[in-house]
């Protein structure tokens, strides 16, 4: 996979926006500020593909790209920006909510994780949610730049401990990201493509002999 194409395609504020072409979906989620916007633009070798934050928690729509004509990346919005107001950060919720619950193209969620702040309790409800929607989802500890090799290992270790909890749905342990010097990107693609590939062929129980 080539990740050569991204095309921006839409906004949505409510699931009668969402896009209705079919096409197999990926969703990537986190904290406001875990660093969702820089590591798309660099997955997706584009300076600004994604707006990098002037102000954070401003991004309160789901913005959908096709990428390759082959597949949808979903933008989440960044949740857990303290100067939202409550009434608002309920209506994202709810979006959220929607999208999680009917999204039939949604096939896996790549989850953000500041690695230096690891799982937070807002983390832990979108874990949560993704647990009761049944929706595999891969982790990112992100910005590993920011760490020395002893404290990074502490944080990816507790990490993995932390999402223990919501292993019923974990499809990878914690990838190491860094959207500065590129680590963890190949792997990245990697598992964007292994969501993406067509489940392997339904052998039917073995004809008696
Ligand atoms: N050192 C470092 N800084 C990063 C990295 N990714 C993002 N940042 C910085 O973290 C801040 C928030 O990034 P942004 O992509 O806007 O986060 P978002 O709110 O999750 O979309 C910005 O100042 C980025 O430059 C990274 O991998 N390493
Ligand atoms: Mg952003």
């Amino acid at each position: 996979m080539q990740l050569s194409h991204a095309e921006f395609m839409l906004g949505a504020v409510s699931p009668q926006q969402f896009p209705k072409e079919g096409l197999p979906e990926i969703a990537f989620a986190g904290r406001s500020n875990a660093g969702k916007s820089t590591l798309l633009n660099r997955l997706l070798n584009r300076k600004r593909l994604a707006r990098v934050s002037r102000t954070p928690g401003c991004t309160r729509e789901i913005n959908f790209f096709r990428v390759d004509g082959q597949w949808i990346l979903a933008d989440l919005p960044g949740y857990g920006y303290a100067k939202v107001p409550g009434s608002q950060r309920e209506s994202w919720n709810q979006v959220l909510d929607l999208y999680f619950a009917k999204r039939r193209e949604l096939r896996a969620v790549i989850l953000l994780l500041d690695i230096r702040r690891g799982v937070t309790e807002l983390d832990q409800r979108m874990l949560t949610l993704l647990g009761q929607n049944g929706l595999p989802y891969v982790p990112v500890a992100s910005k590993t730049d920011k760490l020395a090799s002893n404290p990074r290992r502490a944080a990816l270790q507790e990490m993995n401990q932390q999402l223990a909890a919501f292993r019923g749905n974990l499809l990878a342990a914690p990838l190491a990201c860094s959207s500065l010097s590129g680590e963890g990107f190949q792997e990245l693609r990697q598992h964007v493509m292994q969501i993406l590939s067509p489940p392997p062929h339904q052998e039917g129980p073995c004809p008696p002999a």
